[in-house]
């Protein structure tokens, strides 16, 4: 038996899209940011962070999504991932970790956006400078799968560049990447169960306007 434990737009569709690539049943629980039971004990005891994703599978409680996305694939889909020692596995592990160096500056970004309510809590500078980080790491992407055909480390970096076009222009080969994933039946299957959006309610979050000089 497969539960996950998920919130709209967050981390949690990265594990949802997969479980639809693999094709197992599973229970979804929609979860809230907005209310206490990511705190609960219960929750805690699956996730120590308090955080989504969180999946049991069988029994074992899993909490990161690049380790749930590579156990998924080792467990029921092999084929979505390259095997130790195969060709593409070098670029496979390098292309499922990188989607958390998207996903720091995503996190950012959306605190100093989303988070973080009034205006002087938020960092203009930090707005800026992740906006165009997160450009210029969009550009080693696409419009290829990462490790020669389509694995888990692409539904862990495809998350990351479906987020990434909400804070910046897409480079040419990340929108290609990006339209790739998404004309992806799994994907669009999960799309369609993700659930009622609770973090981005806009299409586009720019960064503030540089203040003319001299004005800090
Ligand atoms: N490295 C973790 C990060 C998980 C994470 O930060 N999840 C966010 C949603 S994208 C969350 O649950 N945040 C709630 C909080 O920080 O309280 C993963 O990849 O699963």
């Amino acid at each position: 038996m497969i539960r996950l434990w998920h919130v709209a737009q967050s981390r949690s569709f990265r594990v949802l899209w997969a479980l639809e690539e693999i094709g197992a049943p599973y229970e979804l629980i929609h979860c809230s940011f907005f209310d206490t039971s990511l705190r609960s004990p219960e929750h805690l005891a699956r996730a120590p962070a308090g955080r989504v994703p969180a999946i049991e599978i069988d029994g074992q409680s899993l909490c990161e999504s690049g380790a749930i996305l590579l156990y998924l694939a080792e467990c029921f889909a092999p084929h979505l991932r390259p095997a130790e020692g195969a060709a593409h596995r070098a670029a496979f592990l390098q292309g499922l970790h990188y989607a958390e160096t998207l996903g720091a500056m995503l996190s950012n970004l959306t605190q100093h956006h989303i988070v973080l309510r009034s205006a002087e809590m938020r960092s203009a500078t930090v707005m800026r400078l992740e906006a165009r980080r997160l450009e210029n790491a969009l550009r080693s992407l696409g419009p290829e799968w990462v490790a020669g055909s389509f694995s888990v480390a692409d539904i862990a970096l495809g998350y990351g560049v479906l987020l990434a076009q909400r804070f910046v222009a897409l480079p040419d080969g990340a929108a290609a990447y990006l339209a790739q994933a998404a004309a992806r039946p799994a994907f669009q299957r999960a799309l369609a169960c993700d659930g009622q959006a609770q973090i981005y309610l806009r299409d586009f979050y720019p960064p503030p306007e540089k203040p003319p000089e001299g004005r800090g």
